[in-house]
């Protein structure tokens, strides 16, 4: 018998959430697996065989195309496969897809990673570096300019809810670890209030919150920035 239910390997950060939020708007069956990150377990060799990079998320379908399993990693990938697969929240027309693609492109290639830098240098790392702060932050106020222009204009970030938007809500969502106010930014504000009171999005950014740890111990740190460790 075919095993309907994907399979996440899952931790509660931004780049897990914006999987979540979609198989719940697809009303998909899904189990989640935890990937302790604080501990460690992105290392394993076991992990590693999912993706080398070591990171989640990492979807397993157990029938993708031509009925064979399917493991794929990087957030973005992933969305695209299941907007693809089911036919929704990618655009209907070519040039809802291409807008679709851009502002996803814009999530993976711009907002994540700089908010990311933002996020660690702010919050984690060893010593606090005014230059990468101040770098990082610049970034930071610079996409959220262009989020906003862009949504005082348009209700969504392409022409119609999309996976675009699931990409970018968790990141918005995290703003205080990167210094960013919404009251600066009116249209971001009220695009983030629109999809929070989606039910499938509270459903999709709740799972595992409550292990998010209130501090970053050394050995946390460690797993997380530093040396890895075999199992
Ligand atoms: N470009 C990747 C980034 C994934 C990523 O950075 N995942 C983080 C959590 S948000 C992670 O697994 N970090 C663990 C580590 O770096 O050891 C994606 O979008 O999937």
């Amino acid at each position: 018998m075919i095993n309907q239910m994907f399979e996440l390997y899952f931790a509660p950060t931004p780049n897990g959430q914006k999987i979540t939020i979609l198989l719940e708007e697809l009303e998909l069956p899904y189990q989640l697996i935890a990937v302790d990150l604080l501990n460690g377990e992105q290392h394993t060799t076991k992990f590693r065989t999912l993706n080398p990079y070591g990171k989640i998320p990492v979807l397993v379908d157990h029938h993708g195309p031509g009925g064979a399993p399917m493991t794929l990693y990087e957030s973005g990938a992933i969305l695209w496969y299941l907007a693809n697969k089911y036919q929704r929240f990618k655009g209907e027309t070519p040039r809802q897809e291409a807008l679709v693609m851009q502002w996803l492109m814009f999530q993976m290639g711009n907002l994540g990673p700089f908010l990311g830098q933002a996020h660690h240098f702010f919050n984690y790392a060893p010593e606090m570096i005014d230059y990468a702060q101040k770098r990082y932050y610049r970034e930071a106020t610079l996409m959220y300019e262009v989020l906003n222009a862009r949504l005082g204009e348009h209700p969504f970030l392409a022409e119609t809810y999309s996976i675009a938007d699931m990409a970018v809500y968790p990141w918005v969502s995290a703003r205080r670890a990167h210094r960013i106010d919404l009251n600066d930014y009116p249209a971001v504000a009220s695009w983030h209030q629109t999809i929070k009171q989606r039910p499938a999005v509270r459903r999709g950014f709740a799972p595992l919150r409550d292990r998010l740890p209130s501090k970053l111990e050394p050995e946390h740190r460690k797993h997380l920035f530093g040396q890895q460790q075999n199992p």
